[in-house]
C-alpha cells in the first residue's frame, strides 16, 4: 500500500504511465512552470518518490521541498538536468531506462545518417515539389558503405550503432573517456582526433557537465568540409550555433539531428538548409520500446515500494 500523496509526476509523461501512476498508486501530478515550486512548497512535505523524464530536471530547491524523497524514477536513459550531485549528497536514489531503448535509438541513428548522406529526406521534397520533371537527376549525393565513422560514446548505444554499421563495411573508430578492452575498433585520444580522421562523427555520449559543448568549432572544423555529423545523444553536446554556422557557409557537408539545444526549438537557420535531417527528438519513439520503458519505470517503482532499492539504479 501507498500513502496517498507520497508520489508524484514532475512533467509530461507517457499517458498510460499517468493513468496507471494515478489509479494504482494514488500519483500526484506536480504544475509546471511557475507554479512547481510553490506547489512542492505546500505538498512536497510527505513526497518519496519523484516520477519524472529527461525532459525536467529535479533540481537542488525542488529536493528541498521534498524533505522525505527517497527515489527519482526517470523515463529515460537520460536524466542529466536532475541534479544528481545533490540527490547523492540526501541520499535519493536516483533509476533511469537503459538498454530497452538502445535499438531504436541505435536504428535511428543509422537511418539518419544514410538518410542525411544519400539525400532521402531532400530528396523526397524534391519529389514533392515537382522538381523532378523540370530539374531532371537529384544531385549525386555520399556512398555510406565503407566510409568512416567516429563514435563519440562507445557506451551501451554506441555500441549497439557500431554493430549495426559493421554491416555497411564501416570503418570505426571511437573515443571514449577511456580506451575500452571489449571491442575491435580503433581509439582516438581526443574528439578532435576523432573527428580528423572521420567522414562522419556520430555522437552517442552521455549528457552532462562533462560532455556539455565537447563538440566545438575546432573539433567541426577538424571534421570539416567534406564532414557529416549526427547526433542522437543530447543537444548541449555540440556547439549548435558554431555547427549552424558551418554548414550554413560549406565548412562542414551536413548533419542529422534528433536533438537540439533548446527543443523543441530548433535554430531558425537550420529549417531552410537541404544538407540536414532535422527530428523531432523521436529515436526511442516506438510503440515496442516505449512499453519497454514504461514498464521498466513500473519495474522500478514497485520494487522500490517493495524493497527499497532500484531495478535500474544509475549509481
Ligand atoms: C526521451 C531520451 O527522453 O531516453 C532518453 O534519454 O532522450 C528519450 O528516450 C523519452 O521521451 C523519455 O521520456
Amino acid at each position: 500500500t501507498v500513502a496517498p500523496g507520497s508520489i508524484i509526476q514532475i512533467g509530461p509523461l507517457k499517458p498510460s504511465l499517468t493513468t496507471t501512476l494515478q489509479e494504482d498508486f494514488g500519483a500526484l501530478v506536480a504544475p509546471d512552470g511557475d507554479d512547481l515550486l510553490p506547489y512542492l512548497a505546500q505538498h512536497g512535505k510527505n513526497i518519496e518518490i519523484v516520477m519524472t523524464s529527461g525532459r525536467v530536471g529535479i533540481t537542488s530547491p525542488m529536493m528541498e521541498a521534498m524533505p522525505k524523497l527517497r527515489a527519482i524514477i526517470n523515463h529515460g536513459v537520460g536524466y542529466e538536468k536532475t541534479d544528481a550531485v545533490a540527490a547523492a549528497e540526501r541520499g535519493i536514489a536516483i533509476a533511469n531506462t537503459p538498454d530497452v531503448l538502445n535499438d531504436c535509438v541505435a536504428d535511428t541513428a543509422v537511418g539518419a545518417l544514410i538518410d542525411m548522406m544519400r539525400g532521402f529526406s531532400a530528396a523526397d521534397r524534391f519529389v514533392r515539389r515537382g522538381d523532378w520533371p523540370v530539374k531532371g537527376d537529384f544531385p549525386l549525393t555520399r556512398k555510406v558503405t565503407g566510409c568512416h565513422v567516429g563514435i563519440l560514446g562507445l557506451g551501451r548505444i554506441g555500441r549497439a550503432i557500431a554493430k549495426r554499421l559493421e554491416g555497411f563495411d564501416v570503418t570505426i573508430s571511437y573515443h571514449n573517456r577511456r580506451p575500452r578492452a571489449d571491442v575491435p575498433y580503433a581509439y582516438a585520444g581526443s574528439v578532435r582526433e576523432l573527428a580528423l580522421r572521420s567522414d562522419v562523427l556520430m555522437i552517442a555520449a552521455s549528457a552532462g557537465p562533462a560532455a556539455a559543448g565537447l563538440v566545438d568549432r575546432e573539433v567541426l572544423t577538424a571534421l570539416g568540409p567534406h564532414g557529416f555529423v549526427v547526433n542522437i545523444a543530447r543537444g548541449s553536446i555540440i556547439d549548435e550555433p558554431a555547427m549552424t554556422e558551418l554548414l550554413a557557409s560549406g565548412g562542414l557537408a551536413g548533419a542529422a539531428l534528433d536533438v537540439f539545444a533548446d527543443e523543441p526549438n530548433i535554430p531558425e537557420d537550420l529549417l531552410n538548409m537541404e544538407n540536414v535531417v532535422l527530428l523531432p527528438h523521436l529515436a526511442s519513439g516506438t510503440i515496442e520500446t516505449r512499453e519497454a520503458m514504461e514498464r521498466l519505470v513500473l519495474d522500478n517503482l514497485r520494487q522500490f515500494l517493495t524493497d527499497g532499492t532500484l531495478v535500474t539504479p544509475t549509481a
